[in-house]
């Protein structure tokens, strides 16, 4: 009974995995729905990955297992004295080749698709800071910092560790390119279920590009690299509004956050 309750709590998490929004969640072991081409792209390779790993680990397993039974000493009391088996040696040589080869091909086809940031319809500078993240739209002639919002403020509800004072507001349905830039130690932007994970770099500007699907919705991120006492305190909020709604804001943005009041 109790190893019944055990595998129906299981299969509730697995169930549950399903029904994730862009958002990490208690007891989350899937990832989150990918949104956007370059997140389903990561996604479909993951699951790929899973497959052949998976298969590999089985028939490993199997193998071990198989050999520790037929083969142990009352079973097997004078063993085999073979040292080389030259057709089993190149088996065993090739097939990981294939397999690596197998694996390669779209790995290498999502990194280069990863790669194009040219074809975007907008972009945003981000810089990571110890402890908050700042945006900035070339474009429009605003930057802004964005912080965390202490447990101690959040509104109703308003995600602990999660939600920020000033999140990035982008238009849904667009092609970003992010320039990603770093003026301290090394921080990391990742927002998982877009697909984009990039260092920031003093010195350097990485590029990234997301294209944010059509509908309204909130996704969540977090730094993604160890970065000093308050790194698990600068999370990252993208909110996708509709274009009105995008530039109403931008309207109030450009009064609040001209570029001039920025250092
Ligand atoms: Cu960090």
């Amino acid at each position: 009974m109790a190893m019944k309750r055990w595998m129906l709590g299981f299969c509730f998490i697995l169930l549950a995995g399903s029904a994730y929004g862009a958002v990490p969640e208690p007891w989350q072991i899937g990832l989150q729905p990918p949104a956007g081409s370059v997140a389903e792209k990561a996604n479909d390779l993951h699951n790929l990955l899973l497959v052949i790993t998976g298969a590999i680990c089985v028939l490993v397993l199997g193998l071990l297992v198989y050999i520790g039974v037929r083969f142990r000493a009352d079973r097997n009391p004078t063993p085999s004295k073979t040292t080389h088996n030259p057709i089993l040696e190149v088996v065993w040589t090739v097939i990981p080749v294939i397999i690596l080869v197998v694996i390669a091909v779209p790995s290498f086809r999502l990194l280069y698709y990863q790669d194009r940031t040219d074809a975007t319809d907008m972009t945003i500078k981000i810089t990571g800071a110890q402890w908050y993240w700042n945006y900035e739209y070339p474009d429009e002639g605003i930057a802004f910092d964005s912080y965390m919002i202490d447990e101690s403020e959040l509104a109703d509800g308003q995600k602990r560790l999660l939600d920020v004072d000033n999140p990035m507001v982008v238009p849904e349905g667009t092609r970003i390119k992010f320039l990603i830039v770093g003026v301290d130690v090394m921080h990391s932007f990742f927002v998982p279920s877009l697909g984009v994970q990039k260092y920031t770099v003093v010195g350097r500007t990485n590029e990234a590009w997301v294209d944010v699907p059509p509908g309204a919705k909130t996704y969540y991120g977090q730094c993604n690299q160890i970065c000093g006492t308050n790194h698990a305190y600068m999370p990252i909020v993208i909110e996708a509004v509709s274009e009105a709604d995008y530039q109403t804001w931008l309207a109030r943005a450009k009064q609040d956050f001209t570029l001039a009041s920025v250092q």
